[in-house]
């Protein structure tokens, strides 16, 4: 049993949902519409929760039988008042009537276990409920109606067909009829699966930014208008800015969305030798967030001349694909033109000037401009993407001990590992499938 809806505390309603066997029971002990005990699934039914004949609140439940739910067991929703004295009560009077308080997530763990949606939807459930952006929740729905499932699984059908071709040439020679895997049509095949998975994954560094966003630094020596930048960016005042060197001394972050990708900004303090603690402080962390961003957008000064010191930057930047935005252009040119490979953008934030084509070039380096929603298939977390570079790692290790002239037999583990690592993506193990699927396939049960 848990609230479905946010937290509880002021709002219109609040629903409390139950799952398992004894929900029925326990809501009939406590709902005064005796009706209930009778009723059909999928129906709503009115009355009040009541407690030693008090009544507690006017409430609508919704009951649904198994299999027909989210769980694939009975459930009982209680729609009640939005108030958090009542909402704790019925929590109260249920408990008291035998209801567990479910784990976080325990709902989708259960959908999971019972078998109603795979490893890769559970974990959608959760992106989806903490989309930001349009292309988040695509992303995430894509995994949950499947998209991406179907994806793993055509791969994973590839190596099981190969697995079980191999196991009959093994087992059952007289199967003269059956596909022979040889050294030289092995490759091929194994080459095919490679590339498409190698594909996916580099694909999928676009769904882990989608998913969490660009983490953004903007960095430079003081007083070039790094905050100002921010601010102009977020369109608020968000960050101090001042005249004065040395205005921010801890960082500052703040989000916006541009065309449907979350940016993570985050303002440094200037980069310079100080005696200054505080600030020393500030400007060692500076660097750490330059280290740990996905880009950063180095700030120079249009009206001054570079400094060793970012000159120093430049070239450290230059390893990465970060950007450089020179700014207060409204002011006269001092700065002689820079070498940089990195995209250079021009601008002054006081004029709002450079702003826009700095927010496209920071997704279009990420190759995320013109996202076309439909393809949003990607793997979007560690623990999906580190098991498919796993199964890439195996197919790339058979297909070459395949090229050493190794049995082919002997090949067999590692092809195996590759099909369980995939597996493991959507959850699912490999014994009995392997088993189910050679004796579908060829009808060897006799
Ligand atoms: N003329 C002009 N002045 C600007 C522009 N952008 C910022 N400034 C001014 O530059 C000064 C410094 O701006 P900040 O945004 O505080 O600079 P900062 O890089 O964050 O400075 P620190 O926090 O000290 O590192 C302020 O007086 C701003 O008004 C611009 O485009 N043109
Ligand atoms: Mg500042």
């Amino acid at each position: 049993m848990a609230i479905s809806t946010n937290n509880i505390g002021v709002g219109a309603i609040n629903i409390i949902r139950m799952s398992g066997r004894e929900s029925l029971n326990i809501l009939s002990e406590v709902f005064s519409n005796k009706k209930i005990n009778n009723c059909k699934s999928h129906t709503i039914h009115y009355g009040y929760i009541v407690d030693n004949n008090e009544k507690i609140d006017e409430v609508l439940v919704s009951v649904m039988f198994a299999p027909k739910t989210y769980t694939l067991e009975d459930i009982v929703e209680i729609n009640c008042h939005g108030g958090y004295a009542v909402t704790n009560k019925i929590l109260e009077i249920l408990l008291l009537h035998g209801a567990r308080l479910a784990e976080p997530g325990e709902f989708t763990k259960r959908a999971f276990l019972n078998g109603r949606i795979n490893l890769l939807e559970a974990e959608s459930v959760e992106d989806l409920l903490e989309s930001q952006t349009d292309n988040q929740s695509i992303l995430a729905m894509n995994h949950l109606t499947g998209k991406t499932t179907e994806l793993i699984t055509s791969l994973r059908e590839k190596l099981v067909g190969l697995l079980s071709n191999i196991e009959v040439n093994i087992d059952y020679p007289e199967y003269v009829d059956e596909l022979q895997i040889t050294k030289e049509n092995l490759t091929p095949i194994l080459t095919e699966v490679k590339n498409e998975l190698e594909q996916i994954i580099k694909e999928s560094k676009n769904g882990e930014l989608i998913k969490k966003g660009i983490n953004v630094a903007i960095i430079g020596k003081p007083n070039v208008g790094k905050s100002s930048l921010l601010n102009a960016l977020l369109e608020e005042d968000k960050a101090i800015v001042t005249n004065i060197s040395g205005t921010t001394r801890d960082s500052i972050e703040g989000s916006l969305i541009h065309k449907g990708i979350l940016l993570n900004l985050i303002d440094t303090a200037g980069i310079r030798d100080t005696s200054d603690v505080v600030e020393k402080i500030g400007v060692e962390k500076s660097k750490e967030i330059m280290k740990s961003a996905d880009i950063t957008i180095l700030v120079l000064n249009n009206n001054e001349k570079i400094t060793s010191a970012e000159e120093e930057l430049l070239k450290q930047l230059e390893t990465k694909n970060n950007l450089v935005f020179i700014n207060k252009t409204d002011l006269e040119t001092k700065l002689e033109p820079i070498k940089t490979k990195l995209p250079i953008i021009l601008g002054s934030t006081i004029k709002k000037e450079g702003i826009e084509e700095l927010k496209d070039q920071i997704i279009n380096n990420f190759g995320l401009e013109n996202l076309e929603s439909k393809k949003l298939n990607y793997l979007s977390n560690t623990r999906q993407i580190t098991l498919a570079k796993e199964a890439l790692n195996n197919i790339n290790n058979v297909i070459k001990d395949n090229e050493a002239n190794i049995p082919i037999d002997m090949l067999t583990i590692e092809l195996k590992s590759a099909w369980e690592n995939l597996g493991k993506i959507i959850g699912e193990y490999y014994e009995d499938e392997l088993i189910d699927n050679i004796f579908k396939r060829f009808c060897l049960g006799k």
